[in-house]
């Protein structure tokens, strides 16, 4: 049996979570958190430099890095989805979407998280402001991206890494009416049943959320 270790509140575990749930991979979830000691020392012991999660165990084989378990759960745990053309030049190109929301939208979202994980008086106010930044430039290409990209119920490593990473973004920086676009596919993307059941999975530690929103205050 697979073993994620993750916690269904953690946007790079969904990302996980979502090609499993899509392919109705079996597995068995390992929370990491406080109440479960041993699952985060396996992880600050097994997930390359920094011990993030979440982490793969197939047998032997242990895997870190989202995008390179769901590239393993396509080759090893083939399912209805195939999360990657077979294509060479076309999974090149879901490959490069994959960066883009991990590195445009997941990572200047997880800077305004992490800011206001801090003491309001100890806030880097430019770091915060400088992700908002990145953030509306992300969200305009998008839209522009999505004049091209279809809305099907399909699930590909690009759902997987587009569904978390906006669906928090639009927590700490709302995707308003100048991106209908982009507002219209997170919410297609949010009815997608692999993506709504991390959703009601992750609701009760919603409040735990640092970043203030129409839903958590
Ligand atoms: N590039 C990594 C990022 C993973 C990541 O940032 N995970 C967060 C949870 S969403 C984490 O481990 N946070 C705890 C920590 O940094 O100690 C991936 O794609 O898996």
């Amino acid at each position: 049996m697979l073993a994620i270790y993750g916690h269904p509140f953690s946007s790079y575990t969904w990302k996980v979570l979502i090609a499993l749930y899509a392919n109705e991979t079996p597995f068995e979830l390992r929370v990491v958190g406080p109440e479960n000691p041993e699952n985060a020392a396996f992880v600050a012991a097994n997930s390359g430099p920094l011990g993030k999660f979440p982490l793969l165990v197939d047998g032997d084989n242990i895997l870190f890095e989202s995008s390179a378990i769901i590239e393993y759960l396509a080759r090893h745990h083939a399912g209805v989805e195939a999360l990657l053309p077979d294509q060479p030049d076309a999974a090149i190109g879901v490959r490069m979407l994959d960066r883009v929301f991990d590195n445009y939208v997941m990572a200047p979202m997880q800077a305004v998280v992490e800011e206001h994980l801090r003491p309001e008086d100890a806030r880097d106010h430019s770091r915060i402001a400088a992700a908002r930044e990145k953030l509306d430039k992300s969200y305009s290409w998008l839209d522009g991206w999505l004049e091209y990209y279809p809305t099907s119920p399909q699930i590909t490593l690009i759902e997987c890494a587009a569904a978390p990473s906006l669906y928090y973004a639009d927590w700490v920086h709302p995707i308003g009416s100048a991106h209908p676009r982009l507002r219209h596919w997170l919410n297609h993307l949010k009815a997608l049943p692999p993506v709504a059941r991390c959703i009601a999975e992750a609701e009760p530690w919603r409040a735990f959320f640092p970043v203030p929103t129409p839903e958590n205050v």
